[in-house]
């Protein structure tokens, strides 16, 4: 029971020594701050997240890049229209970026090496040309980052915080795991790495939507695979333990090439662009995301709504 003394007191604010209510008139360091500052959002939060991720994963100059821009430049001058997306726009950086992927991919010029520690993201609608009904047109944020942090989770390291936000967020991602023709046998492990890596962020890795890419076919001097079985067993050979993990999880395969590279005074150059390999890339990514293929013929009634409405 409380007596006289010891009793609760009422609520002043008389007393100096008490919290006072929130505000204005505070002083800091003898200068009015008139200034509330609002908390900033957790800057590894991600904005925007209602769009299909796609996540390049490869040692430096695996190829990414050139993947990259050659599947952008095959989406746009190809299937279909490749446009910003309103409400989402891009950085200034991203903007540089795509400007350069285009421009240069057009004259055999290939891109620069990727800037590390940073994610450039790349919010873009593809709207294909298929006017099927079934062939809707996709939000694709294509996200850009240097080998040299993908390097860096080696032996247990970890990942670089603007990439380690987009892998633990509640997001669609697409892996696309890069390794090159010629250095294919030296990734075995790390792409491992990257797979555990995956797991332990609690990705049920049987319903991610992976595929491997060996880049710079070219360099076997062909094009293409000579049989259907080059490419599983040049994996199998160079590659046991993704292979395995590939076999397990039903993930996906292919190989890749830009075409013709030719080294001269002034660098290397593009002497010749081959989109073939860019094409299946991409048809792969439209449709693992929408079940449906980019070049979907249509029912027999939208086949003649079409032939009658195009003439
Ligand atoms: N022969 C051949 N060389 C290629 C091909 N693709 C890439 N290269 C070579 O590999 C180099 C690196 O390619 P990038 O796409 O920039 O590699 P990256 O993985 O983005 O590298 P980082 O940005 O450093 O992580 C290019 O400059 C070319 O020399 C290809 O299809 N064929
Ligand atoms: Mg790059």
């Amino acid at each position: 029971m409380s007596t006289e003394n010891d009793g609760l007191k009422p609520l002043s604010f008389d007393d100096s020594n008490e919290l006072k209510p929130l505000s204005f008139e505070n002083k800091i360091g003898g200068v009015a701050d008139d200034h509330v500052p609002i908390s900033q959002n957790n800057s590894s939060e991600i904005k925007n997240k209602d769009s299909n991720f796609v996540f390049f994963f490869g040692t430096a100059e695996s190829g990414k890049s050139v993947i990259l821009s050659s599947m952008l430049y095959y989406l746009s001058s190809k299937a279909g229209v490749l446009r910003p997306r309103l409400g989402t726009p891009n950085t200034k950086e991203a903007q540089v970026l795509l400007s350069d992927f285009f421009e240069n991919i057009r004259q055999g010029i290939l891109p620069n090496r990727t800037t590390r520690d940073q994610v450039t993201r790349l919010d873009l609608v593809f709207e294909p040309n298929n006017k099927s009904q079934k062939i809707n047109p996709i939000n694709l944020t294509f996200l850009e980052t240097s080998g040299e942090n993908h390097n860096e989770i080696r032996r247990g390291g970890s990942y670089h915080s603007s990439i380690e936000s987009y892998l633990n967020a509640k997001i669609p991602l697409t892996f696309i795991v890069v390794t090159s023709y010629d250095t294919a046998h030296k990734d075995d492990n790390l792409i491992n790495e990257f797979l555990d890596e995956l797991e332990r962020k609690e990705k049920n890795m049987k319903s991610v939507n992976v595929i491997l890419v060996v880049s710079k076919w070219d360099k076997s001097g062909r094009m293409d695979v000579a049989n259907a079985d080059e490419l599983d067993s040049f994996i199998n050979d160079r590659l046991s333990r993704t292979s395995q993990r590939i076999d397990t999880y039903g993930f996906s395969k292919t190989y890749y090439t830009i075409g013709n590279i030719q080294s001269g005074n002034g660098g290397e150059k593009i002497t010749m662009l081959n989109l073939s390999t860019a094409e299946v890339l991409s048809k792969w990514l439209y449709e693992s995301i929408t079940n449906y293929p980019l070049d979907y013929e249509g029912t027999f009634w939208e086949r003649i709504k079409f032939s009658v409405t195009n003439k």
